[in-house]
């Protein structure tokens, strides 16, 4: 087999190493809570950006340089490329990989060449996953890149976008089930709106609860049995998107009907971009048993948009982690690296050095979560905020025996509330801070 990195496969060294292409914290075998950070993890590689980006912007041509890859739409270009993408993937140490239907198979000039491409990459696909033991994650179907989803795709106005859309998701649900993926993700790329003047919001809302409800019928009739996942984000490329965040998508799937289907793909940068933190959507979506999966990156506090970029703040991965603990963890999602190096690092060796740090900076969050949860400060704290709820009018209440007349005749036996006490936010931070 060709190599097309010159990277050795990267190797645990411990937090002492000063080799920038090896763990410091990331061990896969070791045990934290019960299960090895190669379980809890489920790190995977995205298609899209670590192999098909080219770090072309608004203002600048392409600069990666790849040189297995030719630039052209071949299918043995395609195919080149999946050997290098399974090389860096296995040295790499990540058990999953996800795709889009598009970044792996090269469009034909109709829908039935476009498949037969998908088919002959799909073999190679599956030949790299046997030969490597590396895993589908999730498949996906870009419904947004092509000039026919300029309105969107099943929320489009134009009913034969949306049949079209459907045969190209009907053909990528197969294909997951071919590759054994265990997640199938609906991220909305086009499905919202530039302006209302010229939209009706009732009927492509109802339509893309149609489209979500013929994906889940097809994939019970072919047995796809992996977890349908739908990705939040509130703009861009739309000016509002209907999946907008973690509570817009559980109402539109509570009120399809479609909730006993779905959980969620929860990413960084677009709970950044809706107005919210990571973990706001990740509590969010968990209490509702809705936490699927995770797009991990981070955005750039300057920038308002979606940079994708590598997360290596240990702040921020701490608390994912307290937060995938505190759900009991995220399989069959993972950690999903939907992140993409700068324009600037341009070599092959920067998508290990962005991946690493990645790893690292999850490990490293892992092991503050598990600390803090062990030594049960910060979850005593919690509990003794609401010990108000535990006994007396607070237990009424919650189990439903309380009514307005009952708190009525209580309080004016006792005239006023008899205290509150300080949230202590400052020495909270303090606190997490201890274990940084
Ligand atoms: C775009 C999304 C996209 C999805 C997959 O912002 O993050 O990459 O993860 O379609
Ligand atoms: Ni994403
Ligand atoms: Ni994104």
């Amino acid at each position: 087999m060709a190599d097309f990195f010159e990277t050795p496969k990267i190797a645990y060294e411990g937090p002492n190493s000063k080799n920038p292409l090896a763990f410091r914290w990331y061990n896969e075998n070791e045990v934290v809570e019960g299960k090895t950070m190669k379980e809890h993890f489920r790190f995977s590689v995205v298609y899209w950006h670590t192999f098909r980006g080219t770090g072309g912007d608004p203002f600048g041509s392409a600069t990666m340089v790849r040189p297995w890859d030719d630039g052209s739409n071949s299918v043995a270009n395609a195919t080149r490329r999946v050997r290098a993408a399974f090389e860096f993937i296995q040295k790499l140490g990540a058990p999953y990989y996800a795709f889009h239907d598009r970044d792996v198979a090269p469009e034909g000039d109709n829908l039935a060449q476009t498949n037969k491409n998908f088919d002959e990459v799909v073999k190679v696909l599956k030949e790299e996953q046997e030969r490597t033991g590396i895993k589908l994650l999730w498949g996906t179907a870009n419904l947004f890149s092509n000039p026919r989803y300029v309105h969107g795709a099943s929320t489009s106005c134009n009913a034969e976008v949306f049949a079209f859309a459907g045969a190209q998701v009907k053909k990528c649900l197969e294909v997951t089930k071919e590759l054994g993926g265990v997640n199938y993700v609906f991220w909305g790329g086009r499905e919202g709106y530039q302006n209302l003047f010229n939209t009706d919001m009732k009927r492509e809302l109802d339509h893309m609860a149609r489209f979500m409800h013929m994906a889940v019928d097809y994939a019970r009739k072919i047995g796809f049995t992996g977890q349908f996942l739908i990705e939040p984000k509130p703009k861009e490329p739309t000016k509002h998107q209907y999946d907008s965040d973690a509570a817009a998508c559980i109402n539109f799937l509570r009120a399809y009907d479609l909730l006993d289907h779905f959980k969620l793909n929860i990413e960084t940068n677009h709970a950044t971009l809706a107005g919210h933190t990571m973990m706001h959507e990740l509590d969010y979506a968990g209490y509702q048993g809705a936490l699927g999966s995770i797009d991990a990156n981070t955005g750039d506090m300057l920038l308002g948009w979606d940079t994708d970029q590598f997360p290596t703040d240990y702040y921020l991965t701490s608390q994912v982690m307290l937060m995938l603990l505190k759900y009991g963890g995220i399989a069959p999602g993972g950690v999903n690296f939907d992140a993409k190096v700068r324009r600037e690092s341009f070599e092959p060796v920067d998508l290990f050095h962005a991946h690493v740090g990645g790893m690292d900076a999850f490990a490293r969050g892992l092991k503050i979560a598990a600390a803090i949860r062990a030594e049960g400060e910060l979850a005593a704290f919690v509990k003794n905020r609401y010990r108000s709820w535990d006994t007396g009018i607070g237990a009424e209440i919650e189990s439903g025996r309380a009514t307005l007349e009952t708190l009525e005749a209580e309080m004016l036996k006792r005239g006023e509330i008899s205290g509150n006490e300080s949230g202590r936010q400052e020495m909270l931070e303090n606190l997490i801070n201890r274990y940084l």
